[in-house]
């Protein structure tokens, strides 16, 4: 198992403060009475829920689920709604003049506040635009913009007319693009002239140009000008979205789409191949995505919530757009990086905005508590009741400081576990219901479902380790892999029969808390970012120069995990420094700076089982540096290849 904190100290309990459990939307009794029914009494819980929606036509069918072949989830599916309507329209009678949106520049200088009313003409000017370029409920949008208020405005217009947007997280390189293009069939690319991150540019308009250069898929551009810089416009096909939405209506009427309509494609890494099309759809993902933020943040009136995701990634979709729009909550997008132009940055917007809910990764907490207390003990952060957790396990030490320093052991962390495939969290303490435990996510959110399994699927009892699967499904749940259901029941309802398999490692103790303890499959979790080992090997072994390659994690004190790789070279090709230099450039170039390789060991050949698996196990303990306990090695082939390997390891 990888990832796991290093310590995960059971004793220490933090108790729900009086206030909390007196003031907030949900204390322990509320936990216990509504968690129960959820299970218990699913659709009365689940229709009453979906109340909180505004419906076109409400449903009457909750759930209609089956994890066993043939595998099918569909949740409300005769009820009629409009994603954007929810996330805008239906504020407009009471808090048109709310800020909806602020967006803080990467240049502290510069922001901007949107508000509801705001909010509604942009997506409106915008839908229309993309209806005059034909776009038609069903077809597919890709989003590959900076964090700037308009990647907001491209989703909602995408669900106000039904087609469904595929973001692309902005550091993704060309080729990552165009793959995401052509397996998307998207009609369309919304971009900008480029992303301003810690004072330097990322040209997202030459990166799509270089994509689309090899793209089956030949989609037009719409380029939003945002940083300024000059950028070349192919004529009949780069359109300035700007302009078209100043000349486009200011009013677009929302149509009602069916609750199954599909929202959105989001690709994630997996165990293997190339990344996959997360399909999410409206009403069940927006019902969970709305409700996990309210319950889980105990979002009130009034509150500023600031969640430092990018839009690229899940948690920017349910938890910077959907999530708080959906509950007319006044959402901070922020541009820039933790630590330009000081490293006091997240703590001095905290005090300009007066944010009162703070979500963040662990690889960033660790990154800012390696710099000391004096950057966060300079600045107030009087306005902070609540702090949040997501992308990794955190180890308690990141935790504690957390809590002491940026909280000043005021304001509850809810730690929480969830995936792109799950749409919203699904393990999380309720700040006013739940005692914390640093390092636990805690307890399963309503509707869900969790139990631990091993090896064979046996369900685990009682206090435990294992595999964690879900039994049951929860409206935020993914459908399937787009264009590839086969692959989605493969990879999440094969491994246990009748249950969703997460792919993460979980220990349960005595109060029930769940631990999650880390991948147990392919993936590595590098800064609260998932990469398949199977997309790095698949890159190196596109180098001229390379035989093969395996890819591991190991433990990172800032990352959580890093990249590890062991290339063996073609045969007459020298290892060199030169030439590791070239394939972590390489690697960078393929897929994007966040897949960086840490370290490339040369490996004249790697440990392989006499059927010619290469065994991963044993090439992970090497990288990790614990030559002792290398488990069963008598299936190995041959065994003088780890001692190589070991030799090799312990010069560096
Ligand atoms: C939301 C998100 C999912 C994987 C997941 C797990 C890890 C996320 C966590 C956590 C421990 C937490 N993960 N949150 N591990 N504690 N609070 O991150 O989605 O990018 O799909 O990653 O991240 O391993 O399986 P995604």
């Amino acid at each position: 198992m990888q990832g796991a904190p290093k310590e995960m100290v059971m004793g220490e309990v933090y108790k729900v403060p009086t206030a909390w459990s007196r003031d907030s939307l949900c204390n322990l009794a509320d936990y216990q009475r509504l968690y129960r029914q959820s299970l218990e009494d699913s659709d009365t819980f689940w229709r009453e829920q979906a109340k909180t929606l505004k419906w076109d036509k409400l449903p009457t069918r909750i759930k209609n689920v089956s994890f066993v072949d043939p595998v099918s989830i569909k949740w409300f599916e005769d009820g009629e709604l409009n994603v954007s309507v929810n996330c805008v329209d239906r504020h407009l009678k009471d808090r048109a003049d709310q800020v909806a949106i602020i967006w803080e520049s990467d240049d502290p200088g510069v922001d901007r506040k949107i508000t509801y009313r705001e909010l509604h003409e942009k997506v409106c000017r915008l839908a229309n635009v993309l209806k005059d370029q034909g776009i038609k409920a069903g077809d597919c949008v890709t989003i590959y913009l900076p964090m700037i208020p308009e990647a907001a405005y491209a989703m909602l217009a995408c669900a106000r007319i039904g087609a469904m947007h595929s973001v692309v997280f902005g550091g993704f390189s060309p080729d990552s693009l165009a793959d995401r293009i052509d397996d998307s069939g998207a009609k369309l690319v919304i971009t900008a002239d480029a992303g301003v991150r810690g004072g330097k540019h990322v040209p997202l308009k030459a990166n799509a140009d270089a994509a689309l250069k090899r793209t089956t898929q030949q989609p037009r551009l719409l380029v939003f000008n945002h940083a300024g810089t000059a950028v070349e416009m192919v004529s009949g096909r780069d359109f300035d979205a700007t302009d078209l939405m100043a000349e486009a209506s200011p009013f677009c009427e929302p149509v009602a789409f069916n609750a199954e309509q599909p929202l959105f494609i989001l690709y994630t890494s997996g165990s293997t191949g190339k990344p996959k099309g997360v399909l999410h759809t409206s009403g069940g993902y927006l019902l969970y995505a709305s409700m996990t933020h309210r319950y889980v943040f105990d979002y009130q009136d009034g509150d500023i919530y600031w969640c430092t995701a990018d839009v690229g990634w899940v948690t920017g979709h349910s938890y910077i757009v959907y999530g708080p729009l959906a509950n007319g909550a006044t959402t901070l997008m922020f541009e820039g990086i933790p630590s330009y132009p000081t490293i006091s940055r997240f703590w001095e917007v905290i005090d300009k905005h007066k944010v009162s809910i703070f979500y963040t990764a662990p690889t960033a907490i660790r990154a800012l508590m390696q710099q000391g207390d004096d950057p966060v003990r300079r600045t107030s952060r009087q306005s902070l009741r609540l702090l949040g957790s997501v992308g990794e396990p955190i180890n308690p030490e990141a935790w504690r400081w957390y809590y002491r320093v940026v909280g000043d052991e005021r304001c509850p962390i809810v730690d929480t576990w969830w995936q792109t495939e799950t749409g919203g969290i699904l393990i999380t303490p309720l700040p006013g219901a739940t005692d914390l435990k640093p390092g636990s996510a805690t307890l399963p959110f309503f509707g869900v479902d969790p139990a631990i399994v091993d090896g064979e699927g046996r369900e685990l009892a009682g206090v435990t380790e294992g595999n964690l699967i879900i039994r049951d499904s929860w409206p935020g749940q993914m459908r399937t892999v787009f264009g590839d259901h086969e692959r989605f029941v493969q990879t999440y309802f094969s491994t246990f029969k009748g249950a969703y398999f997460t792919g993460d490692g979980a220990r349960r103790d005595e109060d029930g808390y769940y631990w999650i303890t880390g991948r147990v499959d392919d993936v590595i979790n590098v800064s609260g970012h998932r990469l398949g080992t199977a997309e790095i090997e698949s890159a190196l072994v596109a180098h001229e120069a390379v035989s093969e390659a395996a890819v591991v994690g190991f433990p990172h004190d800032l990352k959580g995990q890093g990249i590890f790789c062991y290339v063996t070279l073609q045969k007459g090709i020298e290892p060199a420094e030169a030439l590791r230099k070239e394939l972590v450039a390489w690697v960078r170039r393929e897929i994007g700076p966040i897949a960086t390789p840490d370290i490339i060991q040369w490996a004249p050949s790697l440990p392989k089982t006499r059927s010619g698996k290469i065994m991963r196990r044993i090439l992970r303990k090497i990288a990790a540096n614990e030559f002792d306990n290398l488990g069963d090695v008598t299936t190995l082939a041959e065994p003088a290849v780890v001692e190589e390997l070991i030799t090799e390891r312990r010069t560096f």
